[in-house]
């Protein structure tokens, strides 16, 4: 395999560049570029030992800078690795790279290191997705989900349930060619029994993946209720700017005002609507339907009551345009005399949450009951979880193919016809994490990478 290079670092000034060089000849590449101060060769220098030092291209010397040498496998890649910090404008680093490539290197493809520590051992392909997605986490859950999946969360997900399924397949084997041999008899209630377990892990981990969307992209949550009862005063609380025009008068916002926010390490995609109410007002009614529409886009509704003022008809129009969602209920403006039925917003909605949009403490009561209502108030971030559309399809093959099984099995088909089925999931768990993913797949996940990783 060719030794390539390429910048790891964002392409803008910054006040370091890192170079970095991967592959079989990456030290005497290094020695050809990189003059360390103390005489001696870079070349030599042994793993995880770093030195400063010149950087020439052949007799013209570029710039000064610091060379950190990483031995196989004891690399990222599981390669002999070089990575050299220079200074970080874009054409002082262009030059270093340039350097190398007179050196002996190639330019390295998106995503060539990573796929070479696939490809050496080093990362399963569920782990190297995941560094994709901890570079482009933009948000701390997001982070932390991304991060244990990288160390392999989803990783040991899928063993778990292809060991399992691997020791049925051989137990089936084993009946199929040795009967006589066999010391017990064959029990068809506990293999089902365990096929409907990894049907359900199975299940579980394709659920995940609704759950791992909306903490990556965050929760699409549109703000709605009649005029009035503090809808934008509540934008402007989670938002903490002055996003949405607030006044005392019915039918401010008339179009939809959106925002993305992180509170308490929750994204919220947010949507201040127009009020609900019935209007002849052609442009407020425009504003209505686009706030409809909103609402059938949405993960979670907040639906914004005012306390202050008893429930009216139009309070009642949003309750029944809300009957299959998933709703915070905002019991607003708690600040002042109560005259709004908090017992039936209670009976509709469950809970109630009281309130003042003008509180700033109230704003991660609020995030973290949107959290909750979506479904991942709960969720252990650690776990691992179905990543991209790529992981979901694999899983849910294989979790058809274990339904399928089971269904032969207790239908009392043949142990063949059973064990067929059992080898088709573990294939497809074996495509998931990589252990039997063609090049095509392989190279289609590298494709989302940067150049450098
Ligand atoms: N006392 C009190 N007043 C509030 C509270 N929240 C909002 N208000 C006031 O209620 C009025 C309406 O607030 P908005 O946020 O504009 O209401 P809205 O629901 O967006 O109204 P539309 O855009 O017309 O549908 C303003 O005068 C706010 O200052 C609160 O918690 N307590
Ligand atoms: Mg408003």
């Amino acid at each position: 395999m060719k030794t390539i290079a390429a910048i790891a670092t964002p392409h803008g000034e910054g006040g370091i560049a890192v170079i970095r060089i991967s592959g079989s000849g990456a030290a005497d590449i290094a020695g050809r570029v990189f003059a360390p101060v103390s005489g001696k060769s870079a070349a030599e220098m042994k793993g995880y030992t770093a030195c400063y030092g010149e950087i020439h291209d052949g007799e013209k010397r570029l710039d000064d800078g610091v060379l950190l040498m990483f031995r196989a496998p004891h690399s990222y890649t599981g390669e002999d690795t070089a990575e050299i910090s220079c200074h970080g404008g874009m054409y002082a680093a262009k030059r270093v790279l340039a350097a190398c490539y007179s050196a002996g290197a190639v330019p390295a493809q998106a995503g060539e290191f990573t796929k070479r520590a696939l490809l050496n051992g080093k990362l399963s392909l569920t782990q190297a997705e995941a560094v994709a997605d901890v570079i482009s986490a933009q948000n701390e859950q997001f982070l932390l989900c991304a991060r244990s999946q990288r160390e392999g969360a989803l990783y040991r997900r899928i063993r778990a349930e292809a060991d399992e399924l691997l020791s049925i397949i051989t137990l089936i084997q084993a009946w199929i060619d040795y009967p006589d041999e066999m010391e017990d008899e064959f029990d068809g209630n506990l293999e089902a029994d365990r096929l409907r377990g990894i049907a359900g892990h199975l299940g579980s981990l394709i659920e995940s993946h609704g759950e791992g969307q909306l903490i990556r992209d965050g929760i699409p949550c549109a703000i709605v209720g009649r005029p009035n009862v503090g809808k934008s005063t509540l934008m402007n609380l989670l938002t903490g700017t002055e996003r949405s025009i607030v006044t005392d008068i019915e039918g401010t916002t008339r179009d939809i005002v959106e925002e993305t926010v992180t509170l308490g390490g929750v994204m919220l995609r947010l949507a201040d609507c127009a009020g609900i109410r019935e209007t002849d007002d052609v442009v407020e009614s425009i504003g209505v339907e686009r706030m409809i529409k909103k609402l059938g886009e949405s993960s979670v509704v907040l639906a914004v009551f005012d306390l202050s003022r008893p429930l009216s008809d139009d309070d009642s129009r949003l309750m029944e345009l809300l009957s299959d969602k998933k709703v915070v209920c905002i019991a607003n403006k708690n600040d002042l005399d109560v005259q709004a039925d908090v017992a039936e917003l209670e009976r509709r909605f469950g809970k109630a949450i009281r309130i003042s949009a003008k509180d700033p403490e109230c704003a991660e009561t609020v995030a973290r009951a949107v959290a909750e209502t979506a479904g991942i108030g709960k969720l252990d971030l650690t776990a691992g979880f179905i990543a991209n559309e790529r992981q979901r399809k694999c899983a849910e093959e294989a979790r058809d193919f274990t339904v399928q099984a089971l269904e032969a099995l207790e239908s009392g088909m043949t142990l063949d016809a059973v064990g067929i089925m059992c080898e088709n999931a573990l294939d497809r768990l074996y495509e998931l994490s990589g252990e039997q993913a063609g090049e095509a797949v392989v190279d289609s996940v590298f494709r989302r990478f940067c150049v450098g990783k």
